[in-house]
């Protein structure tokens, strides 16, 4: 606990970018760094890196979160209805709608999606985790209140994009194996191996994405609660290491991208996101889906490409769901 609190002395940027700061390490995605992105696309190629959003992802019905629920509210059922629902409108839109809509062709189908932000592929806001009572840039834990988050939220960086360089970093193909044991740390020693074995350096103002293969699994597995505990992922002892290299966003296709379970003594929960989060206001990427654009680098041999993952621009929010798109 005593080296865990070093390091977070170490790796805290409070005050780096001014006392008002909300963007983190994402200020490290300079106009230079974005322009050198975008001569990454030289192949034509696109990667979607987002998991569906549907019923069967990593959350059963009895935990702290859910998998998302698709509802229609209006579907082919409604074609011959809907002039009726129109009716009660009232006002200037009654006449002419129901009117158009009895003499025209035009028939449609909406839907909503009630889902937990943090539940499938996603960002996690500076306002996700804190400790002490202070989140990223020292601002207070009840600056997130019932109507959201007014320091830290999602909302915040979204004025970033956000595009950047993104390099894989695959531990699982570093290793030959197609997703790593369970419980298995990744050190910064390796991080260094990998991208040395595939022949790119990080550099300031990367969005770097590391592979697992944990995913694959929870495609075969019937145990979503052991799969979740026995995931692989991020040393705590990488937040130096993505301090170092001026890293803007980590994202892993893992729950947590730090392994599970916690490795420091006195902090029992995910150490890693406590340094990297509210000390360096680093943002993570969860759950993301990795297993194609991995397959795609061994076969080229090119782990840098553009990487575009923007938020949802939900105001106050603790996190957003994203289906980043890696161009090659
Ligand atoms: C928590 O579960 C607190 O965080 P995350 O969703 O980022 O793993």
């Amino acid at each position: 606990m005593d080296e865990w609190r070093a390091v977070a002395e170490r790796v805290r940027n409070w005050g780096r970018w001014g006392k008002d700061d909300q963007l983190g390490t994402l200020n490290f995605i300079t106009p230079e760094v974005i322009t050198r992105a975008a001569g990454l696309v030289k192949q034509g190629k696109t990667f979607a890196l987002g998991l569906n959003i549907d019923r069967y992802g990593p959350w059963g019905g009895d935990g702290f979160r859910r998998n998302a629920i698709h509802l229609m509210y209006v579907d082919g059922g409604d074609a011959n209805t809907l002039s009726e629902h129109l009716k009660g409108w009232g006002g200037p839109v009654e006449a002419g709608m129901v009117h158009a809509w009895e003499a025209g062709p035009l028939r449609w189908n909406d839907d909503f999606v009630i889902m937990a932000l943090q539940g499938s592929t996603q960002w996690d806001a500076l306002s996700h985790v804190y400790y002490d009572d202070q989140m990223y840039n020292g601002f207070p834990a009840a600056a997130v209140t019932s109507f959201g988050a007014t320091k830290d939220s999602i909302d915040q960086v979204d004025v970033k994009g956000i595009v950047s360089r993104g390099v894989l970093l695959d531990v699982a193909q570093y290793r030959k194996l197609p997703h790593l044991p369970p419980n298995t740390p990744i050190e910064p020693e390796e991080l260094d191996a990998v991208a040395q074995a595939e022949g790119v350096a990080v550099s300031s103002g990367d969005i770097v994405l590391v592979r697992t293969g944990w995913y694959s699994l929870f495609e075969q597995t019937s145990n979503a609660t052991e799969w979740m505990m026995g995931s692989p992922g991020l040393s705590w002892r990488c937040a130096e290491w993505l301090h170092e290299h001026e890293i803007a966003a980590v994202a892993c296709d893992n729950i947590a991208v730090e392994v599970a379970p916690s490795q420091v003594e006195g902090v029992g929960v995910l150490p890693l996101h406590l340094l990297c989060i509210r000390d360096m206001g680093l943002m993570f990427g969860e759950l993301w889906r990795l297993d194609p654009l991995g397959a795609d680098c061994a076969r080229d041999g090119v782990y840098e490409f553009q990487l575009v993952a923007p938020p949802l621009r939900v105001t106050g929010a603790v996190g957003s769901p994203i289906n980043p798109i890696a161009l090659k």
